[in-house]
């Protein structure tokens, strides 16, 4: 019998591509399925009877347990891949900015996205007070990617060390406010997210999201 392999619910485009992006580099076999972001493609059945928050990327694991959150995911591939680098070491110089980057983009720049993406559904359809929060969040996550970019070394986010805060950059830079803002407004953060797209295996994930 051909052994289970791990399946992620995925969306073209997503924060999906970064758990693609992992397995790819920890060459661990994934079954991908990929969800509509329309005609409730996130409200599929699979995805609701598995993730509370509907939200991609979403995996099931070959035991059968699931799991959410992309960090979380990153954490499991490292502890069962460590030699594809996503997380440094427990004795690693750059640990520490790490962990803080790694929780900032997953606690406050990701978010800003679930409630600036499709604000008239935490507003109960007021259209005028969705574009302001739209705005808001918009304004707000661009002040974090400043604040990102002036943190961040060369040639990877940690200076000499890939790691998954790279990956991160790499579809969050094309979301909101999009590849021209931050060649011009945080163009060290540009640069990471052109480099990773140069990864072969980074590549191949790529070319399967259009
Ligand atoms: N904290 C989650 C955020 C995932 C997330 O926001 N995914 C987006 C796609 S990039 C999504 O599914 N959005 C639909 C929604 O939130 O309704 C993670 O890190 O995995």
């Amino acid at each position: 019998m051909p052994e289970k392999t791990y399946k992620l619910l995925a969306a073209k485009g997503g924060g999906s591509m970064i758990v693609e992006g992992a397995f790819a580099l920890a060459k661990i076999p994934l079954d991908v399925e990929y969800f509509s972001w329309t005609d409730l493609g996130l409200e599929h059945d699979e995805i609701k009877a598995i993730n509370p928050l509907q939200q991609v990327p979403s995996l099931i694991c070959p035991d059968g347990r699931i799991m959410t959150e992309s960090a979380a995911i990153l954490m499991h591939v490292d502890d069962i891949a460590p030699e594809a680098g996503l997380i440094p070491g427990r004795d690693h110089d750059k640990r520490r900015d790490f962990l803080r980057f790694l929780m900032l983009i997953n606690t406050a720049i990701y978010p800003s996205f679930t409630y600036g993406d499709s604000p008239a559904k935490w507003l109960k359809g007021d259209e005028a007070a969705g574009k302001i929060l739209r705005t808001a969040t918009d304004d707000h996550r661009k002040s974090l990617w400043r604040y990102a970019e002036s943190w961040t070394g060369a040639p990877w986010f940690l200076g000499d060390t890939f790691s998954a805060i790279d990956l991160y950059l790499w579809p969050m830079t094309w979301w909101r406010p999009g590849r021209d803002w931050f060649k011009a407004e945080a163009p060290r953060l540009h640069a990471i997210a052109l480099k990773v797209e140069a990864i072969p295996e980074i590549a191949q994930v790529q070319a399967r999201q259009s």
